[in-house]
């Protein structure tokens, strides 16, 4: 079954009373059905609520303001502190995306929970050392907020969107270890009419800026997608995970928007019925003029993006030549190419590809530019991937800011060379 038909048989059950909505207002869901008719998406509500400011940042790590940007209770990754640092990003320098903060949890003490309507034997439970016996697979992939890139809409296009308000440093790339979620949920007896799994992190219940106490973070994810790649991992670059990225275990969900990938695992209902939380409600659609009325569907694949891994507003001395380095990728296929520009967009040049490109990565890629004259440029990359997914010059709005795949201004200087 494809996303689409998921989507479509999925809303057929909501529609039919076979759904269950936890934690979402069932009575103002039912009127945007009402509202929204059966074609559209027609769950959602309409909102604007944004993540409560934080207290503190609850991070674990060390944040040196040379490696990342603060954002509230998150930190941005700087793309000019990863030139040079290989094809993942190193574990220290990954982007933190939390909701409120970094749990500490006793690995000794820890249980992954599977229960729900969709097992044939009722609840199983395994610890961390029943995972690691079992066969291990490795995989590489992104993991990518949804809101990355959201300021541009903003600063580039004039359209306001509330939330973190990231540049291009909420992805990073790791190298993963762990189970496939399709051999657990195998494991624990999967019925054939199980629809949607709910993973859920053991991190403190959300409360939004209104003081409305959403629970634990979660996320359905279709039985098709948990099946396909899925991995419930335990370790990050070959290392077991460290606490801000989900320590023992979290999921990770290949192409996806990051919030599919829960960090801190503690248990994956199974259902045989749709399952709603409102991060697949209220948050994590798209709603806006360009969108149908009861919003779009649930965000399931990234965008095409590209970054430079310089720092904004970067100086560079005129009359030499400079290697530009960077990274494009896409939540739909392997990067096909990537242009670059030097003149405010008018020339493109196509960039020279350092990594074989494949999906669920990105490829590195570099630019000789010899700028003569001193002054104020753009420079702008702009990737294709192989299912012809390309960056255009304008994104189209969203009232949440998710996203985000325009090609993006990159301002520098060239500054007269010392003599
Ligand atoms: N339990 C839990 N899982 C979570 C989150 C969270 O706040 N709590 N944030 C999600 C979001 S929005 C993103 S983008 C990714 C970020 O993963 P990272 O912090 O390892 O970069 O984790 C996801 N998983
Ligand atoms: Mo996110």
């Amino acid at each position: 079954m494809d996303e689409f038909e998921y989507d479509r048989v999925r809303r057929h059950q909501w529609l039919a009373g076979q759904a269950r909505a936890d934690g979402v207002d069932r009575r103002t869901l039912l009127r945007m059905t009402v509202a929204a008719g059966a074609l559209a998406a027609p769950f959602a509500t309409m909102t604007t609520a944004s993540a409560a400011p934080s207290a503190g940042p609850g991070i674990v790590k060390p944040l040196p303001a040379e490696w990342f940007v603060p954002r509230g209770t998150n930190a941005e990754m700087r793309w000019d502190a990863v030139a040079g640092t290989g094809h993942h990003t190193p574990t220290e320098r990954f982007f933190v995306r939390n909701h409120t903060r970094t749990p500490l949890i006793d690995p000794d003490g820890w249980r992954l929970r599977l229960t729900g309507s969709g097992l044939r034997r009722g609840e199983v439970e395994f610890g961390l050392d029943d995972l690691r016996r079992l066969p291990s697979t490795r995989l590489n992939a992104l993991i990518e907020c949804a809101g990355n890139g959201r300021s541009y809409y903003t600063s580039r296009q004039q359209q306001p969107v509330p939330g973190t308000p990231w540049t291009l440093g909420g992805v990073g790339s790791a190298r993963w270890r762990g189970v496939r979620l399709a051999d657990l949920l195998h494991r624990a007896g999967l019925r054939r009419d199980a629809v949607d799994v709910l993973p859920t992190g053991l991190d403190d219940e959300y409360l939004t800026a209104s003081g409305a106490n959403l629970g634990r973070v979660r996320r359905p994810l279709p039985v098709g997608k948990a099946l396909d790649d899925v991995l419930v991992a335990y370790e990050m670059n070959g290392e077991p995970l460290t606490p801000d990225h989900g320590a023992p275990v979290r999921l990770v969900v290949p192409g996806w928007v990051g919030i599919a990938s829960i960090k801190w695992l503690g248990s994956v209902e199974v259902a045989t019925e749709p399952l709603y939380s409102p991060w697949n409600t209220q948050y994590y659609r798209l709603f806006g003029p360009a969108h149908p009325a009861g919003g779009s569907a649930p965000l399931t694949r990234q965008v095409v993006k590209s970054a430079f891994e310089l720092a904004p507003d970067a100086v560079l001395p005129a009359g030499r030549r400079h290697r530009l380095t960077g990274r494009s990728w896409s939540g739909a296929a392997a990067i096909r190419q990537v242009e670059v520009s030097t003149d405010g967009g008018t020339r493109w040049q196509p960039a020279r590809l350092l990594d074989e490109p494949r999906p669920n990565g990105w490829v590195r890629w570099s630019h000789d530019w010899r700028p003569e004259r001193p002054g104020p440029y753009e420079l702008r990359a702009r990737a294709t991937d192989r299912r012809g997914n390309t960056q255009p010059d304008v994104a189209v709005f969203n009232t949440e800011g998710y996203l985000f795949d325009a090609v993006v201004a990159h301002p520098v200087t060239v500054a007269q060379a010392a003599s």
